[in-house]
């Protein structure tokens, strides 16, 4: 079976400008990944779920496994000199990576460790992450610019599923790939090649208990599901961590919500490091991605942790989700 790291290098003669920067970032995301998931797994008994701040027996600082994750991420993608910047969900301001060399032509932006209530619980989490090329000139500090590119300009984009098995799935534009991992040998096998999602599933994916407070599109949608009239067999599956659900829906087929509701008119998910890369992969799929008036990928960001309302899924399901909230 193809390992992850033969893969990357295979893929490299792909791109025109195959200078091998693209590659070296990909292995870094795959050694941060692999020392993430080394954490997550063993999370009940190293002391790491709960508050920072703490001891452990040995004396050492206790991290949060998100402020872990975070940390090393981080470390990986500066190592090698090939990003310049880097926006995490963890961070207010973005990083610079290599401040006097300004080495690097790539941005990244990530969300370290997703699904932050199931951490604490033994709940699949995830990893998510989408790479730019920076449009400052090189060797010049990266600037807020570099990040505020729309989703159509993104390079990779990947996520990390931390589940009963953990798999590293990603895309370069030429469809989407995804990996497991073997945790006895800590190796990476190409497990799941050019996915693709049914164009019409039978899973949606929304946190109901906000259904009062949703638009009337959306509610009708969800009625939709529901309805038995015409015999459709849905099911509601909801874990509450985006990349285990997106991940379910992916494979399955089906559609996940996180629309506007009355108190978060913007919905609670971030679009740069939650909705775009996310959206970049289920179309690579042959899926939508929609805020529900226009394509995820299209919009035009204006801040680093801009929110934005998102249906996500296959493809039909979408469209006939934006039938019913153009209706009203
Ligand atoms: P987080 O970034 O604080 O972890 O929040 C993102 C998570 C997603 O993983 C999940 O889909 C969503 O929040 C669940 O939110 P809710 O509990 O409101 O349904
Ligand atoms: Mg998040």
């Amino acid at each position: 079976m193809q390992t992850l790291g033969e893969f990357i290098i295979e893929k490299q003669k792909d791109f025109s400008e195959a200078s091998g920067e693209l590659s070296k970032l990909l292995s870094s995301i795959k050694l941060a990944t692999k020392i993430v998931n080394r954490e997550v797994s063993k999370a009940g008994i190293t002391n790491i779920l709960g508050a920072v701040n703490q001891m452990n027996v040995q004396g050492e600082q206790q991290q949060k496994l998100d402020v872990f994750a975070n940390d090393h991420f981080i470390k990986a993608l500066t190592a090698r000199g090939v990003v310049c910047g880097i926006a995490s969900e963890e961070n207010d301001d973005f990083i610079i990576c290599n401040p006097t060399e300004n080495s690097g032509k790539y941005v990244v932006a990530i969300d370290p460790l997703d699904g932050s209530s199931n951490i604490d619980v033994n709940v699949s989490i995830g990893t998510i992450f989408s790479i730019y090329k920076r449009k400052s000139q090189l060797g010049t500090p990266v600037v807020l610019d570099d990040f505020l590119q729309k989703g159509t300009d993104q390079i990779a984009a990947g996520y990390v599923l931390y589940g009963s098995s953990s798999m590293l799935v990603y895309t370069t534009g030429n469809g989407v790939n995804g990996f497991t991992i073997d945790p006895s040998i800590g190796t990476v096998y190409l497990s799941h090649p050019d996915m693709k999602i049914p164009s019409q599933g039978y899973i949606y994916s929304v946190n109901e208990g906000h259904y009062n407070s949703f638009s009337e599109g959306i509610k009708k949608y969800i009625d939709y599901c529901k309805d038995t009239t015409d015999k459709k067999p849905y099911s509601a599956r909801y874990i509450g961590s985006l990349v285990a659900d997106f991940h379910r829906n992916l494979i399955k087929g089906g559609i996940y919500m996180y629309p506007s509701t009355k108190s978060a008119p913007n919905g609670k998910l971030r679009l740069l490091y939650e909705c775009n890369p996310l959206a970049f992969i289920i179309e690579q799929a042959g899926g939508k991605a929609t805020n529900g008036k226009r394509r995820i990928l299209e919009i035009e960001p204006k801040e680093l942790h801009q929110r934005t309302p998102i249906l996500i899924g296959s493809k039909q399901m979408v469209e006939k989700a934006e039938a019913l909230i153009s209706t009203t």
